[in-house]
Parts: C-alpha cells; sequence; structure tokens
C-alpha cells in the first residue's frame, strides 16, 4: 500500500530523543519511521535533507472570537487565528469557550461550536471557562461536558465578570477532582488591583503604563499562593496560566518540592518584553503591549527563561488575544484618552511563539531541541488529554510537523504574519529560523504562503487528562 507522502532524510527531534530517518504519511497519521525509506511510491514527497523536524506545535491558550463584553472585539477569529497559528508552526490551537454569568455551559460550548463552524484550517480542541458555578453548572452540566471532551476549564481569580470567590473555586475543584479534569489558573489578585488601580487614576496615572504598576508581582504570587493552597486542600492538580517573574515562580516551585501537581505556562511576552513596553512617557503606543500579568523586567525575562531550562514550566504558549491597535472596535475602542484599565487587555503572538522559542531558546543555546519540543507541544498534549494522537512524531500520531528554515534572519514585521492584527509587538526582532513547512495531517498548510482549505481543522475532543485522572489520587477528601 502507497504511502500519501514520504518525508525524506529528516532529522527527527521528539521531546526526549533526536533521530534521522524517514516519514511515512499514510491517512494523514505516521505509518512509518524508517531509515531509508526503500518505499518507491508516494503520491508526494518532500525532500528534508539538513532539516530539522518537529512536532506541530500545539498553542493550549489562545482567545480566538472571544466576547468579551467590554466594547472591544477580538480581530482574530477561527479562520484567522488558525491560519496565522499554522503559519508560525502551529497545528493545533486550544481556544476557550466562555460562559457568561447567568449564561448555561452549554449556551457557552454551542456559541464557541457555532463560531468554530467550518472555519479552522487546524484541528483545535475547546477549554471552558467558568464564571458562573451554580449547582447546576457544576454537578450536572459540567460532568456531562468533561465527558464529551472538555476536559479542561480556565477560572478567574480577578475581573469582575469572570471571577469566582475561594468558595466557588473550592467547588469548582472538587468537581474537576472527581471527573478528571484539569483547570488552569488565572491567578492575579482581584481586590489588590482593584485598590491600586483606584488610587492611581486618584492620582492622575491614567497611562497605558500604568497598567503595570496596577499589577505588581506581589499581586501575582498572592493569589499564586492562595491558589495553591486551594488545591491542596482539594487535592486536584491545578496548572498556573501565564506566569509573569519570579514571585509566582517561586510559589510554584514551593509546590512542586512538596509533591504537589502545579503545572505552569509561561509565555513569549514575559520573555521578550518589559514593563518598558508599556511606554516610558505618557504615550498611548504602550496599549499595544497591554497584557495581564504585565510583562517585568530583564532580571524577570532570565529566571523565566530558566524556568523553562530547568523544568518548573511544562508549558509555553501564546496568550494570542487579539486587538487591532488603530480602529473603533481594538485597543483605541474608548479613545486614546482613556484610563489603562479601561484598554482591552492582551497582545497577539500565536504565530510568532514557536519561531521565538526555537531561535532565541534553542538556538540561543537556552535549551534543547528535546525541551522546545516538550514545551510547545508534548506536555501541552499530556496534560490537555490529546496525546498520543497529538504532540509526538510516533507510529500512529496525527502527522502535524514542521519543518525548520534555519540559519537565515528573519526579520520580524506585522507584513509577514497572518494574524488580523496591525501590528506584533515582536516588530524588528532578528531571528534565525521560522518553519519551511508545517503539515496538519500530512497536509501542507504552510510552505511560505498559508495553504489548506478553510474549515478543514476537526474538533478534537480531549480524553481525561493523565496527570488528572481520577484513579490516581492518593487521598480521600475529607468529609
Ligand atoms: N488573561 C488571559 O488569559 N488572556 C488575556 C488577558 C488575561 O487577563
Ligand atoms: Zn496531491
Ligand atoms: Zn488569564
Ligand atoms: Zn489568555
Amino acid at each position: 500500500q502507497p504511502f500519501d507522502l514520504i518525508i525524506r532524510n529528516a532529522n527527527v527531534v521528539t521531546a526526549s530523543d533526536s533521530f534521522p530517518c524517514d516519514i511515512g504519511v499514510r491517512d494523514g497519521r505516521i505509518a512509518t519511521l524508517a531509515l531509508a525509506l526503500e518505499l518507491k511510491s508516494a503520491r508526494h514527497e518532500i525532500d528534508a535533507a539538513g532539516r530539522t523536524v518537529t512536532p506541530g506545535g500545539i498553542d493550549s491558550h489562545v482567545h480566538l472570537d472571544q466576547a468579551t463584553g467590554d466594547g472591544s472585539i477580538m480581530a482574530d477569529d477561527f479562520e484567522s487565528g488558525t491560519r496565522s497559528a499554522a503559519c508560525g508552526g502551529s497545528t493545533t490551537v486550544i481556544p476557550f469557550a466562555c460562559q457568561l454569568k447567568g449564561q448555561s455551559l452549554r449556551a457557552a460550548v454551542d456559541d464557541y461550536q457555532r463560531r468554530a463552524y467550518e472555519k479552522a484550517l487546524i484541528d483545535f480542541a475547546i477549554h471552558l471557562i467558568i464564571t458562573d458555578p451554580t449547582e447546576d453548572v457544576l454537578y450536572r452540566e459540567l460532568p456531562e461536558l468533561i465527558a464529551e471532551g472538555y476536559t479542561s476549564f480556565k477560572i478567574y481569580m480577578t475581573y469582575d465578570a469572570l471571577k469566582l470567590d475561594d468558595r466557588q473555586i473550592l467547588e469548582t475543584l472538587s468537581v474537576a477532582r472527581a471527573e478528571g479534569a484539569m483547570v488552569m489558573l488565572h491567578a492575579e489578585s482581584s481586590d489588590c488591583i482593584a485598590w491600586l488601580t483606584e488610587r492611581l487614576l486618584a492620582a492622575g496615572h491614567k497611562a497605558p503604563r500604568y497598567h503595570a504598576s496596577s499589577r505588581p508581582m506581589l499581586v501575582e504570587r498572592e493569589a499564586t499562593h492562595r491558589a495553591i493552597a486551594m488545591a491542596e486542600l482539594v487535592d486536584v492538580p491545578i496548572l498556573i496560566v501565564h506566569v509573569s517573574g519570579r514571585e509566582a515562580m517561586e510559589q510554584i516551585r514551593w509546590a512542586q518540592s512538596q509533591g504537589l501537581k502545579v503545572y505552569a505556562e509561561t509565555c513569549p511576552q514575559y520573555l521578550f518584553l518589559t514593563a518598558d513596553s508599556l511606554g516610558s512617557d505618557n504615550s498611548f503606543d504602550g496599549a499595544k503591549c497591554i497584557c495581564s500579568p504585565p510583562p517585568r523586567d530583564a532580571a524577570n525575562q532570565q529566571v523565566i527563561w530558566n524556568g523553562l531550562e530547568n523544568g518548573l514550566f511544562e508549558v509555553f504558549s501564546s496568550d494570542h488575544a487579539p486587538f487591532r491597535f488603530d480602529g473603533p472596535d481594538g485597543k483605541k475602542a474608548h479613545g486614546e484618552d482613556v484610563s489603562f484599565d479601561k484598554i482591552a487587555n492582551g497582545i497577539p503572538g500565536v504565530e510568532t511563539r514557536m519561531a521565538l522559542l526555537w531561535s532565541e531558546g534553542v538556538r540561543g543555546g537556552r535549551i534543547t531541541p528535546q525541551q522546545f519540543v516538550a514545551l510547545t507541544s508534548t506536555n501541552a498534549a499530556k496534560i490537555y488529554g490529546l496525546y498520543p494522537r497529538k504532540g509526538s512524531i510516533a507510529i500512529g500520531a496525527d502527522a502535524d510537523l514542521v519543518i525548520w528554515d534555519e540559519g537565515r534572519a528573519v526579520h520580524i514585521s506585522n507584513e509577514m504574519l497572518h494574524h488580523n492584527v496591525d501590528y506584533t509587538p515582536y516588530a524588528g526582532m532578528q531571528l534565525s529560523a521560522w518553519p519551511a513547512i508545517t503539515l496538519s495531517r500530512g497536509e501542507v498548510v504552510w510552505d511560505g504562503e498559508p495553504r489548506g482549505a478553510v474549515g478543514r481543522g476537526q474538533f478534537l475532543p480531549c480524553d481525561s487528562p493523565a496527570p488528572a485522572q481520577v484513579r490516581r489520587r492518593k487521598t480521600e477528601l475529607p468529609l
């Protein structure tokens, strides 16, 4: 039986290994890995001589077409967002279905499945965001949805429209424990932020750069500590998303040293931006880099690199939250004179994530190629229940692959990107690598041009993530 595709002379890198081989693909899956694959016939061949081939990226934290409720509109939907992801070497994204307060979880899922319908160019799973944990939501809807493949959800400790109080968090964590789901936590202390914001605004400090002053590391540290304590009490694994620097990391390091299953995610903005990116004067330009938690300083960038290298972080995702700078529904939705707390929160990055980490991390000598694969793909597949279909180069896995172009100067500009945002925070950076070809289930979706039909991406129901599986718990809950 002929292959549909053979990739010859690849230098394959997985999360554990690196080896030369040919990859035979049939029906969208990896059918054979062999040295000098004799096979005569394949409909297509790609010569990857001299090139590294990694698993396609899994960007497990992206916001696409997500309702914001504050007059801003996300610039990327499931079409432009997944196209941009593919052009940057990702083959799976996991955006969010965000429950509105008062809305059923089912209605939220249906809403986002409609938003995704026939749009995605690459495969996607969906995380839930739980904002209204009523009894019906927690004890009827959530178990049903987890059984249907929505096995991870995010909860917020800040933002009035999204946050849960500690009692609600405990209750929600205990459902995750019972049902084997993975909980992602946005850990920032709501009241501290509100108090600081009020005082900054009273003093007339309203420019974008004060966004960073309103959310110092302390507020992230405090909430991270509290989240860990609650997860320990309930005895359930959690993942702290978008960790920005030293103080939250110290809490996570402590938890991990106690044997608690506390996983952590960080993002490119904490390696490549600082609070200075929000502006050194009162100009509005800094709004481009407003995200939460805010980027810190050069010393913290180094601490984040250390955490990627030493294994504190499991996941490197983009937290792509796309808002245009100009226009009526992006960063300027309420004008340029508006205070920092009214500016849409988030920055784009789904397309630049992989190349930034390959270029500055691997080629920069900070992490190994295997660590790169673990951080950008394999670990997320395991933590969110997509492994081994996604996240590896192995027989039977989906043929989701990146063939790298290395050693070429890549000057980042927004013009080269395919998102629907009118800027990139990384403009001007000089990289030494970019994906040459991205394959999704054996189909070329990027080879210097975006390829692949709109709507070809499939929804991926997730298994109960290995670390969250019910049978692995060590203790009974105290009653
Ligand atoms: N949290 C996110 O996860 N993304 C964008 C902004 C935020 O606060
Ligand atoms: Zn063909
Ligand atoms: Zn968040
Ligand atoms: Zn996010």
